[in-house]
């Protein structure tokens, strides 16, 4: 009868209601080793995590496991019909890029182990995944190798286009097949979830439901920068995975690749300035200082340039930096040479080859420096212009190697700003005092000092991530360098995963943004750390007599005192000292009659006294 009929509208109520249901359908979690393992496969367990991986002999086959062998054939009963992704926690090894990729069945059954049809084939695990709980894990991610994550194996490329798997009502159990391809791939579990909802890594880590609407990201910061207000800029490295919430922590930018010859020139004369453009913006929009990284160094350089004729070099020379100068005008600090100690350019592969062509060692041992400099100058004649290097902070004969050369280009006065880079290669190792030591000698040249690349590393010996660790490096070695008078600013060579230190654990922040102990510490001190104006423990030390009459004057309780400066009402240093533990000194002044700052340094703090000549 006709009012029995369902109407339409009820019919799509209950499709509707179906579909809810279906998309309710509880995930399916499957350890990897409660299958029927082939002989191939081995099962370890590390830390209670349970695994399988292939036993390292076995050979690849293209694009299919090639022996049952090498395949794991599981029984699963789903809760309901429905499309399922496929998740799997899987480890890459070490071999990163060689221990990447497994196989899995083109769809529920018995596959036939050497038939490519029948396997889809995933790889390049290596650079993706995630392992924060609150990750949502789709198809991306950025977790390296050696760490348990979680990867989307229905939506992720690297080789072949992967499947959903789809179950109808009346068929669910299934046999479902994992094939092994690569050896140091290990497989913990798979979860299969209901396509379309939202998984984190907690969901499932817990075999919970995933969620029909995004989670909200967990964490924003606010900004504004920390250093905003304090006489030293606290800057950051701009390149795509550094970029997220730049301007909350950072007010000054460098860029990290973009500014390389080889990546500006890859092609003699085809310049591609994209990314130095956006890093330049992002300071200029921002009024952040700009430090261009580099003109001159020898890694990374056009593999064109190395063979041309020693003119033609330096013709091509003069047009990279007329060309950088004519499109960013207002380059704050200009890295003219880079890494000079260490990679000169030279014949290396990528190292550019044009030492010579600038004018080579010649008689100053650093000709082909002064004449990158005087280029530079008559390219660039308002930057400030810099010289970077690294590891000339930890050794005392680098530190004075690397004041030579200063001192070479100060006395032609073509250099304003030293650079240090700062890596945690070099910090790691170093007694703070051996760095505050080192500083001292850099400063004594009279030029400002920037620390150009920071990082710190955060994994501890087991080489896990491990944020006590890199907070109590941070509290070792970041005040040496924000504190240190002649340090003006600092700029950290990324905080973000897809940092270069990442396997090395020097990012600040996680995946998802939240902020590891150090950044936290870091945002505080920062914050709460008056510059400049500390004061050593000024009444301790007595300056007698003053005024000064005879042309001298003593100083007594300055055992901690490394540095005495004399500087005249411009604040013009106009004499200077050094000393190593001394409880007093004698100064002889060679200055006119009037008014005097002398300024106390301990590495540390600045302690200022007046001072009369009569
Ligand atoms: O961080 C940079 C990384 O992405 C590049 O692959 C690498 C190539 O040389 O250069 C890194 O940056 C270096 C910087 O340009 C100069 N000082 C050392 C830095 C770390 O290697």
């Amino acid at each position: 009868m006709r009012k029995n009929r369902p109407s339409y509208l009820s019919v799509v109520l209950l499709w509707a209601s179906l579909a809810t249901v279906q998309a309710q359908n509880a995930p399916v979690l499957q350890q990897a080793e409660s299958g029927t393992l082939g002989a191939d496969w081995t099962t370890a367990t590390q830390n209670s995590v349970q695994y399988i991986s292939v036993v390292p002999t076995a050979t690849i086959a293209a694009q299919n496991p090639g022996t049952a062998a090498r395949v794991a054939t599981y029984t699963v009963t789903f809760p309901g019909p429905g499309t399922y992704d496929l998740y799997a926690r899987v480890r890459v090894g070490a071999g990163a890029a060689n221990d990447d990729s497994f196989y899995y069945g083109n769809g529920f059954g018995t596959k036939s182990p050497a038939n490519d049809n029948d396997w889809i084939t995933i790889n390049q695990v290596a650079g993706v995944g995630y392992t924060i709980g609150s990750q949502v894990v789709d198809g991306a991610g950025s977790a390296q190798s050696n760490v348990w994550k979680w990867v989307n194996m229905s939506k992720i490329g690297g080789a072949e286009t992967p499947i959903s798997f789809t179950i109808t009502a009346g068929n669910l159990t299934q046999t479902f097949q994992l094939g092994a391809r690569e050896d140091g791939f290990d497989i913990d579990k798979v979860v299969f979830g209901t396509t379309g909802l939202y998984f984190t890594v907690t969901n499932l880590d817990n075999g919970q439901q995933g969620s029909v609407n995004p989670p909200p990201p967990p964490f924003t910061p606010v900004g504004p920068p920390m250093a905003t207000g304090k006489p030293k800029f606290l800057g950051g490295v701009h390149s795509t995975p550094q970029l997220a919430n730049f301007t909350a922590y950072w007010n000054q930018v460098v860029p990290e690749n973009a500014g390389k010859w080889g990546s500006v020139e890859a092609t003699r004369d085809v310049m591609n300035w994209t990314e130095l453009d956006a890093a330049y913006k992002l300071a200029k929009d921002n009024g952040y200082p700009f430090r261009m990284h580099v003109l001159i160094w020898g890694s990374q350089q056009p593999t064109w340039i190395a063979t041309l004729p020693a003119a033609e070099q330096l013709a091509e020379i003069n047009q990279w930096y007329a060309a950088v100068a004519q499109r960013y005008p207002a380059i704050d600090f200009l890295e003219v040479v880079n890494e000079p100690l260490h990679q000169p350019p030279g014949p290396n592969s990528g190292g550019g080859n044009y030492l010579n062509a600038l004018g080579g060692n010649g008689t100053t041992g650093w000709d082909w420096i002064i004449t990158s400099f005087q280029l530079a100058r008559q390219y660039f004649p308002t930057t400030k212009l810099m010289l970077n290097d690294y590891s000339v902070e930890n050794t005392a004969t680098s530190a004075q190697q690397y004041l030579g050369i200063v001192n070479l280009l100060k006395a032609r006065n073509l250099i304003d700003v030293v650079g240090i880079q700062g890596h945690a290669f070099s910090t790691r190792n170093t007694p703070a005092a051996s760095l505050t030591a080192n500083l001292n000698t850099l400063a004594s040249a009279g030029l400002p000092l920037y620390i150009t690349e920071l990082d710190i590393d955060g994994v501890n010996a087991q080489n896990q991530l491990d944020d006590q660790v890199q907070l109590a490096e941070y509290q070792r070695v970041f005040p040496v360098f924000w504190e240190h008078p002649a340090i003006k600013g600092v700029t950290m060579w990324g905080y973000r995963p897809g940092h270069w230190r990442t396997a090395q654990g020097a990012q600040l922040v996680n995946e998802d943004n939240t902020e590891r102990a150090a950044l936290v510490w870091l945002k505080n001190y920062v914050k709460s750390t008056t510059l400049g104006t500390t004061k050593a423990d000024n009444a301790a030390i007595s300056l007698f007599p003053n005024p000064v009459t005879n042309g001298s004057f003593t100083l007594k309780g300055i055992a901690h005192i490394n540095t005495i400066r004399v500087l005249d009402i411009r604040g013009q240093v106009v004499q200077e000292a050094t000393l190593h533990n001394q409880i007093a000194v004698d100064m002889k002044l060679n200055l006119r009659p009037g008014i005097y700052v002398v300024q106390l340094l301990d590495g540390k703090t600045v302690a200022s006294k007046k001072l009369m000549i009569k």
